[in-house]
């Protein structure tokens, strides 16, 4: 116990000498250094002196490495000096639309694409660094100490250092036979003609996987601009989420070596901590839907390896499970500020788990995740059928109550409500109920018409009081309305489809660049001049899926040429704007200056795996091709089969 009065120290004396004043301490030193190395015996002092001698010449052997290192060091300290004064955006010079991969990022944002706090994210690197130290004595020392290796070291979303050629290293013995997997299914997706709007998405995707495949190939996500690499998971998640991408987009070759990648090089027992949400959606979804497309095996045993891998975070008192996986030491465990999992992140995990169980006839990864609908379908706490934004992974209820959006944190709750019952062939009842009841909770509580243009939009509601705020995501909404809609369920859900629809093509074209911004603020009041308004903070577009996503149902279920030609502006823009000239495509922070949109240096991994998929298959008149009464998409674009057994 700590007392203010007690004063704990430790005293050194050299020597007893005790009471000697400063002045004549290094005299004394000396002398006494000097008569002790004469006590020593003739064998003693030559150890010594051997000893000596080994270290300077080992200390002039590292030379080169250190200095090299000094020389990174001071670089780093350069860029940084060059990153600061960008801060003052007014003397910013003016850069081209179409980027060059040469000018330099302006600045650098928190990550807002990430679910927890950006502000933790200090406190996360510390503790990844620890747990690094950890699981450097699990994992053995894989990769030769390489200097260009070092230099590449990256900190993942959770702080912890991925070093780049470690995971080739560790399965090089463990090569696997490589076999072509296009067959049968492939020459009939071969035969398919594409028009000149979708050859145009596959150039796009050819420029985006160029610059992959130059700077990023097996890593997490493209930084376009500097001509590098992020790592996330360090799970190679553009790759796997743009496998069926490539399929349905018949990109034969760069499928193969992405194959070859998967089977030799993606390895899933490292000790890394990974989200179970994200982790679900684009690689076990993405392993799972290029399975169903192509019937390649080896799709399957690394979804089945995932599946397992992931299943302790269903670990907990009341089997909500928690956010974080760490799928090499098969602990899981929440964010460290809290025991809350997100409810879009635990309620959206289900079409994979249940899609895995399906495939390997066990039950187990179904029952998991069935377990938490069932739970949420009986849960208090909700407001006419719309939940909070998060639940406690100890009590099982419900917290930071008050709040309802169908934006971050909620999203996608709603969306795999409807498609579980659709996945499951429509028998399941609670599913189809609280959707229904979902629904008409946003028709009650969210809904309301912008000024001037009266456009419909999607609010949010905090303790009652109601905002005008709608995130880009919830421009998933239309795309679900209408695929209930064409499943059997009311035409009022077409109707509202129609109109988001509407009010997510005004967020693009009402802005200077013609893309949409993060959030938008819709205007209440009929003396404004423009529905829409743009906050500092908002105004940055992460190339993101939503939007496009729901022009390609409402054009599926309509026919409507309209959605179309909405969305090949879009396309348009996404090349005007956030094009790399060197390879890949960068997320933007102002969509408000068509001048200096500022480019982000970073590429999405859901760019390929949802945007450029739904830009293909929006322009598509071929209704089969991926037909809505065979497939469902999960969150993450990932084609899966509804049930028919
Ligand atoms: C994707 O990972 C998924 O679509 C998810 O549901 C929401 N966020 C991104 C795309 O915006």
């Amino acid at each position: 116990m700590y007392s203010p009065q007690r004063r704990d120290f430790i005293s050194v004396t050299l020597g007893g000498q005790v009471g000697r004043n400063y002045d004549n301490s290094k005299t004394w030193r000396r002398q006494s250094c000097w008569r002790k190395w004469k006590q020593l015996s003739r064998l003693q002092r030559s150890l010594i002196a051997f000893l000596f001698v080994f270290m300077v010449f080992c200390g002039i052997a590292a030379y080169p490495n250190l200095s090299e290192r000094w020389q990174a060091g001071a670089n780093h300290d350069r860029e940084l000096k060059q990153v600061l004064p960008v801060v003052v955006p007014a003397l910013d010079v003016l850069e081209p639309k179409v980027l060059s991969a040469s000018q330099p990022q302006k600045f650098k944002r928190p990550n807002l694409n990430k679910r927890g706090p950006p502000f933790l994210q200090n406190r996360l690197s510390k503790r990844g660094k620890e747990e690094e130290k950890i699981s450097k004595g699990n994992i053995e020392a894989l990769v030769p100490d390489d200097k260009e290796k070092e230099k590449e070291k990256n900190i993942s979303w959770r702080g912890v250092e991925i070093e780049p050629g470690r995971v080739t290293a560790a399965l090089i013995n463990s090569k696997q036979e490589e076999k072509p997997v296009f067959h049968e299914k492939a020459n009939a997706r071969e035969a398919a003609t594409v028009n000149e709007q979708q050859r145009a998405v596959i150039e796009a995707f050819q420029h985006a996987w160029k610059g992959y495949k130059q700077y990023a190939w097996g890593h997490d996500e493209l930084k376009p601009i500097s001509k590098t690499y992020s790592e996330w998971f360090g799970l190679g998640l553009t790759l796997i989420d743009a496998l069926d991408t490539m399929w349905i987009l018949g990109q034969k070759q760069e499928f193969e070596e992405a194959r070859k990648w998967v089977i030799n090089e993606l390895n899933l027992a490292k000790s890394v901590d990974v989200n179970l949400f994200e982790t679900t959606i684009r690689i076990l979804g993405g392993l799972l839907s290029v399975y169903n497309l192509t019937g390649d095996q080896v799709f399957l045993d690394k979804a089945s390896e995932l599946g397992d891998r992931l299943m302790p975070a269903f670990n907990t008192p009341s089997k909500i499970p928690y956010s974080d996986v760490n799928i090499g030491r098969g602990t899981a465990h929440p964010p460290r500020w809290t025991s809350d999992s997100t409810v879009a992140e635990v309620t959206s995990i289900q079409l994979e788990f249940r899609e895995l169980s399906h495939l390997t006839k066990r039950g187990k990864y179904q029952v998991a995740v069935d377990d938490v609908m069932k739970h949420i379908h009986r849960l208090g706490g909700k407001k006419d059928g719309l939940v909070p934004m998060f639940i406690n992974t100890n009590s099982g209820h419900f917290s930071h109550l008050g709040v309802y959006t169908l934006g971050a944190r909620a999203d996608s709750y709603y969306e795999y409500l409807l498609k579980q019952w659709i996945q499951g062939g429509k028998k399941e009842a609670d599913l189809l109920e609280d959707y229904l009841q979902a629904i008409e909770g946003v028709k009650k509580n969210l809904i309301r018409k912008s000024e001037p243009n009266k456009l419909t939009f999607v609010g949010e509601l905090s303790h009652n009081q109601f905002s005008p705020k709608m995130d880009h995501l919830v421009c998933f909404l239309p795309g679900t309305l209408a695929l209930g809609a064409h499943h059997g369920l009311s035409a009022d859900h077409m109707g509202l489809a129609k109109e988001l629809m509407e009010t997510c093509y005004q967020m693009y074209t009402q802005i200077e660049t013609g893309l949409s911004p993060e959030i938008v603020h819709f205007n209440l009041s009929p003396h404004n001049a423009k529905d829409v308004e743009v906050k500092p903070a908002d105004r940055h577009n992460l190339l993101r899926p939503e939007t496009v996503e729901s022009l390609f149902y409402m054009y599926r279920l309509t026919q409507d040429k309209k959605y179309q030609d909405w969305g090949w502006e879009i396309f348009q823009n996404f090349n005007k704007y956030t094009r790399v000239d060197t390879g890949g495509y960068t997320s933007i922070n102002n969509v408000q200056s068509s001048e200096n949109p500022e480019p982000r240096d970073k590429m999405e991994s859901f760019f390929l795996g949802e945007t450029l998929k739904y830009f293909f298959l929006l322009f598509s008149d071929k209704f089969d091709l991926i037909s809505l009464d065979e497939y469902i998409f999960n969150t993450e674009a990932h084609i899966l089969p509804i049930w028919t057994t």
